[in-house]
């Protein structure tokens, strides 16, 4: 019988799911992550890790959703996991203004779908699991900076609001249930990998095409947000030590360094030798009802107690994103040059 510990990811084709599958892959765990059906294939994050099932395969998929209550108990019943880690989510800040409803049913109700498939699966089996959620910074919402595990959420999103509910519903799992469940508290985490239409990404992809000729101009929202941006690889780190500890707790996760939107377009055009101002135009859709101004978080409790420490400045994050993606245009002018077109995308 294998001895391996045993892992289930919800969200684990997005940014931090495939980063997380990395580290616990290296780490000797079987991965088990459920997917949405998609009309398009929306593994591309985590093929390089996938291996054919006819072999000896570490990391498995299933499908669900974190809708359908059903599929989250009969995955629990099949892979027996011994850590779940909910990273499932529709992420996107803006988007959740537009779909309010449907944000809350996956950051918030969804939370408690797999919170009660837990409680029931550790009930009749008798084994215990580890619980991870992934809550956000954007739950202090209009709280001053710098941020901590103290401080008053002040939400502003129905995202954020969704996520404050996630996060009491897991503290009342832990003290009703004896569940070991923790809350990371996240500040912004990016990375090569990350979607598309969050801002940093925008800029670097847009950054590198208007380099190479690809693009003239970038559209913006609102430029004067401060942000705390670590990188994605360093933060799922925490995410495992949080649940290594002899007890569940919550933790801020941060850089405690922020910057606006506009430093950040600096350090990117920068790089590549370019003056933002002269290509970037605001276009009000993307403001948003409500602004989030400014988070900086304070990671010390994370430091003493799980001896984590980020381990990429945002001068370092912003050349990794730049870099990536100027090989991904490189590529793209080779094949417009072939005559294969190009990619205009659409969203936030
Ligand atoms: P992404 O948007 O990159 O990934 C989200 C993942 O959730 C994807 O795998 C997506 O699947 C999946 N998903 C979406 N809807 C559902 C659903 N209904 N049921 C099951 N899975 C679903 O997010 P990140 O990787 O950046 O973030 C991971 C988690 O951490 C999220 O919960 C996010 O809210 C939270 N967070 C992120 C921070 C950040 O800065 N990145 C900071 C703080 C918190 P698909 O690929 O099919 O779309
Ligand atoms: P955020 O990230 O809302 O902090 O949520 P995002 O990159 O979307 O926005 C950061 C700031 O940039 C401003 N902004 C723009 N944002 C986007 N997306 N597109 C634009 O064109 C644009 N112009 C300016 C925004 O107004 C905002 O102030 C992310 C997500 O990963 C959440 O899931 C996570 O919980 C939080 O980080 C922590």
């Amino acid at each position: 019988m294998s001895t391996k510990p045993i892992a289930l990811i919800t969200g684990v084709t997005g940014q931090d799911g495939s980063y997380l599958t990395e580290l616990l892959l290296s780490k000797g765990y079987t991965v088990h992550g459920i997917i949405r059906r998609s009309s398009l294939f929306n593994t591309d994050r985590i093929d390089h890790l996938y291996v054919d099932p006819h072999q000896h395969p570490n990391l498995f998929l299933h499908y669900g959703d974190l809708s359908d209550a059903g599929a989250l108990r009969d995955v629990l019943e099949d892979i027996q996991p011994d850590e779940i880690y909910n990273l499932g989510a529709q992420s996107h800040v803006r988007v959740s203004f537009d779909q309010p409803e449907y944000t809350v049913d996956v950051v918030a109700v969804g939370v408690i779908r797999l919170l009660e498939a837990i409680r029931s699966y550790q009930k009749h089996s008798g084994r215990s699991v580890r619980y991870y959620q992934a809550g956000s910074s954007e739950m202090f919402g209009s709280a001053k900076p710098r941020q901590h595990e103290d401080t008053r959420f002040q939400p502003r999103s129905p995202y954020a609001c969704a996520k404050v509910y996630a996060h009491y519903q897991v503290i009342n799992h832990r003290e009703s249930y004896g569940l070991f469940a923790c809350n990371g508290i996240l500040f912004n985490h990016e990375s090569p990998r990350r979607g598309e239409t969050f801002v940093t990404r925008k800029i670097t992809r847009a950054a590198t095409r208007i380099k190479l000729g690809l693009q003239d101009k970038l559209f913006l929202g609102n430029l004067d947000a401060k942000r705390d941006w670590g990188f994605a690889g360093d933060y799922v780190e925490a995410m495992w030590r949080m649940l290594q500890q002899d007890a569940p707790d919550d933790y801020v996760v941060a850089t405690g360094e922020s910057i606006s939107i506009r430093d950040f377009l600096d350090l990117v055009f920068g790089r590549l030798d370019l003056d933002w101002q002269r290509y970037v135009e605001i276009d009000p859709r993307y403001f948003r009802p409500a602004e989030v101004d400014h988070l900086e978080g304070d990671p010390a409790k994370s430091r003493k107690r799980l001896g984590w420490e980020p381990r990429t400045d945002i001068r370092t994050l912003a050349a990794m994103m730049v870099d990536s993606d100027l090989r991904l245009a490189e590529k793209e002018v080779v094949l417009r040059a072939a005559g294969h077109g190009g990619t205009s995308r659409v969203g936030f």
